[in-house]
């Protein structure tokens, strides 16, 4: 992989599903000029989310927050682009609804701190961290999209040469 390119976790949670805003929070990111290299639709078994919010373990919020993860289905993806990590932070928005700024996901569709619509990891290692707790290596499919060379400077030769 060229340059800075990084892979990253996002799940919707089971109100992004519920609310039929999965196609509207994927087109987000591919508009941004990130691509999928691993998606899949599941529901999470209560281990995988225990310990996938271990560091929640205690706070007021985390019973609450595995039964909500635990109430429906999940869609599982995987992102690849420049910095994808903090792309995709960026286009989430901040975890309250209330709070994220008009323009991120989090801001636009929601208004809840634990409803939040999607998860997404903190940064590059907790990215690869997360991919790996969720995505069998045979799941994820790497491709280079045709127009790479016009999204990333640092990713291929000039797009005209
Ligand atoms: P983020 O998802 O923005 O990284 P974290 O890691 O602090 O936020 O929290 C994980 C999840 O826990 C959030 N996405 C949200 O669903 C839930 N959560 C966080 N803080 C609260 C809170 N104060 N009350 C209810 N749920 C919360």
């Amino acid at each position: 992989m060229a340059g800075s390119m990084e892979r990253t976790l996002v799940f919707v949670k089971p109100d992004g599903l519920h609310r039929r805003l999965v196609g509207r929070i994927l087109q987000r990111f591919e508009e941004k000029g990130l691509h999928l290299v691993g998606l899949k639709l599941a529901r999470l078994s209560e281990d995988l989310i225990r310990e996938h919010y271990a560091e929640h373990r205690g706070k007021p919020f985390y019973e609450l927050l595995v039964r909500f993860v635990l109430s429906g289905p999940v869609v599982l993806m995987v992102l690849e682009g420049p910095e994808a990590a903090s792309v995709v932070r960026s286009l989430v928005g901040a975890t309250s609804g209330a709070k994220a700024s008009p323009g991120t996901i989090r801001g636009d569709f929601g208004v809840s701190q634990r409803f939040n619509l999607v998860h997404a990891s903190d940064g590059p290692a907790s990215a690869e961290r997360e991919v790996a707790h969720f995505f069998a290596p045979d799941e994820l499919v790497s491709w280079r999209p045709s127009d790479m060379d016009w999204l990333d400077e640092t990713a291929g030769k000039e797009p005209n040469s």
